[in-house]
């Protein structure tokens, strides 16, 4: 499939996708989201890891367009933080890890395009904010939901009202990314990280960001049911009766994804 603003290289089942919009440091215009989001709806079944990173050695997404979303009026404005919002849900969603390796740039837009993935890395050069209310405008594409519940509300407060831009080392002292790395080591980390993902049974991995994703909004009786449930489920796969199988005859385990 052909994309103009998207890069995609295939390390056997890991997948990395690459924004690619060098004039605007890889800003999110709506064609970009809509290719994303066509992107999302065709990916590789093979697939079993994506990363998401920038093209080039600055930004990841230095945000949403904001050419674009100049001359917006209220409708229009809404549309636009709607298109986002969906692209990011379905990309937090795929029933697959999603690792952002944040290589630069991550404001606004950006900032939350990685929240919406499961694990974020970043480069010692990477940058974040929330820098949207110095626009006049709010985080639009699901950064005051995702922030405050990723960093707690009082971080996420302060970042949001003031829209300051903080350093890897202060996002990785907030938690906002698990680890940071030199510039090129970030995709190594990257790629080492999901392989060990995909060393594992495709479908627990699967189940077990199901479980972690929709318990999210839910209380702790209807959270721990649904692990439950989920748990269960484990034990009508495959890959249960094959990794538990080959733990007890001490060999490496095959698993199917069934
Ligand atoms: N949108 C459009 N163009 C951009 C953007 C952007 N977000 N960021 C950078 N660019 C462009 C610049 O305009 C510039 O273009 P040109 O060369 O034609 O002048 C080019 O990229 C290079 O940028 P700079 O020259 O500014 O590079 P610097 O290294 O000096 O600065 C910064 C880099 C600090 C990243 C700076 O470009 C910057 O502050 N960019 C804007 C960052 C920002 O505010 N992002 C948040 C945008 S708002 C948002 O994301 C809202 C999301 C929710 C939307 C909901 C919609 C309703």
């Amino acid at each position: 499939m052909d994309y103009n603003f998207l890069k995609i290289e295939k390390h056997d089942a890991i997948t990395v996708l690459k924004i690619s919009a060098p004039k605007s440091l890889n800003a999110l215009n709506s064609t970009i989201l809509t290719e994303l989001d066509r992107f999302v709806d065709s990916i590789d079944p093979a697939t079993r890891v994506l990363i998401i990173t920038g093209d080039g050695d600055k930004s990841f997404v230095a945000g949403a367009d904001i050419s674009e979303m100049a001359h917006l009026d209220e409708q229009e404005g809404y549309e636009f933080g709607k298109l986002g919002a969906a692209v990011f849900r379905k990309i937090e969603v795929l029933p697959i890890p999603v690792i952002a390796a944040v290589n630069g740039f991550a404001l606004g837009g950006g900032c939350e395009l990685a929240m919406a993935c499961d694990i974020r890395i970043a480069s010692v050069k990477a940058k974040f904010g929330q820098p949207e209310v110095g626009l006049g405008i709010i985080p639009g594409f699901s950064g005051t939901y995702r922030l405050p519940k990723l960093i707690g509300q009082g971080y996420a407060k302060e970042m949001i009202y003031t829209g300051k831009i903080i350093r890897a080392d202060e996002a990785l002292r907030i938690g906002l990314v698990n680890s940071i790395h030199e510039p090129e080591e970030l995709m190594p980390a990257a790629i080492e990280m999901a392989k060990k993902m995909v060393a594992c049974a495709p479908m627990a991995i699967c189940l077990a960001k199901l479980s972690m994703n929709e318990n999210y909004d839910l209380n702790a009786p209807e959270a721990l049911e649904l692990e439950s449930k989920l748990f269960g489920k484990c034990f009508a796969t495959t890959d249960q009766k094959e990794g538990m199988d080959a733990f007890l005859n001490k060999r490496p385990a095959k698993f199917t994804g069934k």
